[in-house]
Order: C-alpha cells, then sequence, then structure tokens
C-alpha cells in the first residue's frame, strides 16, 4: 500500500513538473526580453524559486517536496479550478505616480548631465505607464525669483493625498551636509531630510525615495518607515564630491543586463545593484579613492544594507542578531513592469509580495527550523504562489 502512494505521489509531482514545462514550451515560441510571455516568466520566476534552494545544496528539496504534494496537488487544482473562473486580464486601475526633482546644477556640465539621467527616467516611467511629474527642469524657472521648494512640497502635499498607487520620487542633484543637516541643493532655498519627511508622513501609498545626491547618507534614517524603499548615493553626510551613481542608475533601469533573474524586467534592486558596481568600477578604473558609497533600506529599520551584501538578487550576509538585510521590496519594485507583472491583478501582486517577504523570513529561520517544518513551510507558499499567475 506504501508503495501505492508513493507511487501516486510520483505521478502527482510530475504532473506538476509537466505542466509547468508544457507552459515554458508555449511561452518559447513568444518575443523574448522585456516583452517575453507571461507564462515564460512565470515559469522562470518558479524556477529561480526552487533553483535557490537546490543551489544552497539541498538536494533532498524534490524528495521532501514529492512527500506533502499530493495533498497540495489537490489543493493546487482547486485553487487553479477558482483562479480559471476569474478573468485572466488585469484590471490595473493604480496609478502609479514618478517625481523627478532636478536640483539647482550649478556648472552647466552638470546641468547636462542631470537632464540626461532626468531624461532615462522619464523614458522608462512613461513606458511603465507611470504618471511623470518633474520639478526643476524648466528653463523659465532659473530665475532669482525660482522657489521649487514651494513647488515641490506643494506637488507632495498633493501626491500624498492619494490613497493607493506606488510614488516613486527621484532626486538628481547636489547635496551638503552642514555636520547636523542634510539638505538637497534646489533652485531658491534648499530641501532637508527633515522638511521632506515631514511632507512624506502621511504617505500611505507604496514610497520608493531614490536619492542621488552628494551627501545624501542622512535622508535614509529620516525617511526610512514600513512600506518604504529609501536609496542613498551616499552612506553619511561626509561624502560631499560629486556622486556619480545617479547616471548609472538612470542607465540601468532599462538595460536588459541588469536582469539579474532574467525574469524580464529590471527591478530597483537590480538596477540599484548594477549602479552600484559601474560606479565602484568608475573609481577602480580611475585609480580614485572612493567617495561614495550607497545604500538601500526596504525594512523599514532606517539601516541601509550596501550593495557587496547581496549575491544575485538576495542578500547573503547575515547582520547582527535582531537585524535583517534589505531587498525583498526593493526587489519587487518596478518601473517598467514586463508582461507578466503587467498581467497580474494587484491583488494578485500584493499577495504575492506577501508571500515572497515570508519566503525571505522562513530562509532566514531556516537554521532554527526542523527539516521537516522548513520544507512543509516552503512547500505551502510556493504552491500558493504558483496560482496568482493568470492562465492564458
Ligand atoms: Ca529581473
Ligand atoms: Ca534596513
Amino acid at each position: 500500500m506504501a508503495l501505492f502512494f508513493t507511487l501516486v505521489e510520483r505521478i502527482a509531482v510530475n504532473c506538476v513538473r509537466l505542466r509547468f514545462n508544457a507552459k515554458t514550451q508555449r511561452g518559447r515560441g513568444a518575443g523574448k526580453s522585456l516583452t517575453e510571455s507571461h507564462t515564460e516568466t512565470h515559469h522562470r520566476k518558479m524556477q529561480t524559486y526552487f533553483h535557490h534552494e537546490e543551489h544552497e545544496g539541498h538536494e533532498g528539496l524534490n524528495e521532501r517536496i514529492e512527500l506533502n504534494f499530493f495533498s497540495s496537488w489537490l489543493k493546487f487544482l482547486f485553487l487553479g479550478l477558482l483562479l480559471c473562473s476569474c478573468p485572466s486580464e488585469a484590471q490595473t486601475n493604480e496609478q502609479r505616480t514618478l517625481v523627478l526633482v532636478v536640483g539647482a546644477p550649478g556648472e552647466p556640465e552638470y546641468a547636462e548631465a542631470f537632464s540626461n539621467w532626468a531624461g532615462l527616467w522619464v523614458q522608462a516611467a512613461t513606458q511603465g505607464d507611470m504618471q511623470v511629474r518633474v520639478v526643476g527642469l524648466d528653463a523659465n524657472g532659473s530665475t532669482s525669483a525660482t522657489n521649487d521648494l514651494t513647488r515641490l512640497l506643494n506637488l507632495l502635499t498633493e501626491e500624498t493625498a492619494r490613497p493607493a498607487g506606488e510614488l516613486w520620487l527621484v532626486f538628481i542633484g547636489h547635496g551638503t551636509y552642514d555636520g547636523r543637516e542634510a539638505k538637497f541643493n534646489l533652485r531658491g532655498p534648499d530641501l532637508s531630510a527633515e522638511d521632506l519627511a515631514a511632507v512624506l508622513k502621511r504617505c500611505r501609498r507604496p514610497l520608493v525615495v531614490v536619492q542621488c545626491a552628494s551627501a545624501s547618507g542622512p535622508f535614509l534614517p529620516a525617511l526610512s518607515a514600513p512600506g518604504r524603499v529609501i536609496i542613498t548615493a551616499t552612506r553619511s553626510g561626509y561624502e560631499v564630491n560629486f556622486a556619480r551613481f545617479g547616471g548609472y542608475l538612470a542607465r540601468a533601469l532599462a538595460d536588459p543586463a541588469a536582469d539579474l533573474d532574467h525574469d524580464g524586467q529590471v527591478s530597483l534592486l537590480e538596477a540599484f545593484l548594477m549602479a552600484a558596481r559601474q560606479t565602484d568600477e568608475f573609481y577602480r578604473d580611475e585609480g580614485r579613492l572612493m567617495t561614495e558609497h550607497v545604500l538601500l533600506d526596504d525594512n523599514g529599520d532606517g539601516l541601509g544594507t550596501p550593495p557587496e551584501w547581496f549575491r544575485g538578487v538576495r542578500a547573503v550576509k547575515t547582520p547582527e542578531k535582531g537585524k535583517s538585510a534589505d531587498g525583498v521590496r526593493a526587489h519587487q519594485m518596478i518601473l517598467t513592469r514586463g508582461q507578466s507583472e503587467q498581467e497580474l491583478r494587484p491583488e494578485a501582486r500584493a499577495r504575492r509580495d506577501e508571500l515572497e517577504q515570508q519566503l525571505s523570513v522562513l530562509r532566514s529561520k531556516k537554521p532554527e527550523l526542523k527539516e521537516d517544518d522548513y520544507y512543509s513551510q516552503l512547500e505551502k507558499i510556493l504552491t500558493e504562489m504558483a496560482t496568482l499567475y493568470p492562465e492564458k
């Protein structure tokens, strides 16, 4: 009898695998790169999850999943049938917004660079169907009476009053630090980290702040909160030299080479990692001392994770006890979404994001858990995740 059940379990697992393979075969006929079919992307995503586990040296994973898969297979079928009855087209009514703030350039060479970087952001955001609002680039606003601070604060007051849809806030320019207060240089009065924190306080939208200026480090702890992704070009206010990271980041947004997990889209985390590597290479090639060190915070603890903590898209270094590394949320933020991501219903995307967070927590707890518990929880998460992508 035991042999019979083992046989049935194996057949169930093979059915799951065949199902994924069939999807892949169908997906292979479609276009590649950023517009590849959602089925292939979904399959790759699933492959990625399994792949990580297998590469961690857990050869017994497949066998363990097989042990519990028969019951899950029934659940999988049931959920699949439920989902098939839902419309496959995502009803994405959420309005995402990019607020691009270009600071006072000072020298003409910086004006040109900042304008180019801003153009790349606008291009990527427009391609991602985002609403784009720009402060600081209008030529007729370059008079002594220009006050971009008031414009920006009014604009942010409007944007933070909206209830939903991602809000991306990107600063391109120079910064200063006087030992107490970090500021972003605008035409007219400058913007302090505290001013920005105050106006963003009531924001309930998923928020991304990318601060590409020199001396931007103090903006990270000032703005950090749950549900936010904060990137700063420097790790402290004392890195005051012109920061190059912003240029590399703007170029990485639409660069397929930045797509580390090969899911056909470049996440903010992936762009951050590529830009950080290229910034590092610039200083090394020039034989200069590196005067900028980027940080990323996306778990609301006010502590930034440096790029060298990552292998692929996962932070692999263990932080001090009681603290956790960042990166999961930043990998879910995608300026120009691939087809698969676009077709996800907002509720399904929100659930997928939660499950990925759970997966990350589970992996961090792995050393404390019994093997069976770990794999049983892992299977539960992966199985539900597989049901969230629409069938074609
Ligand atoms: Ca990717
Ligand atoms: Ca953090």
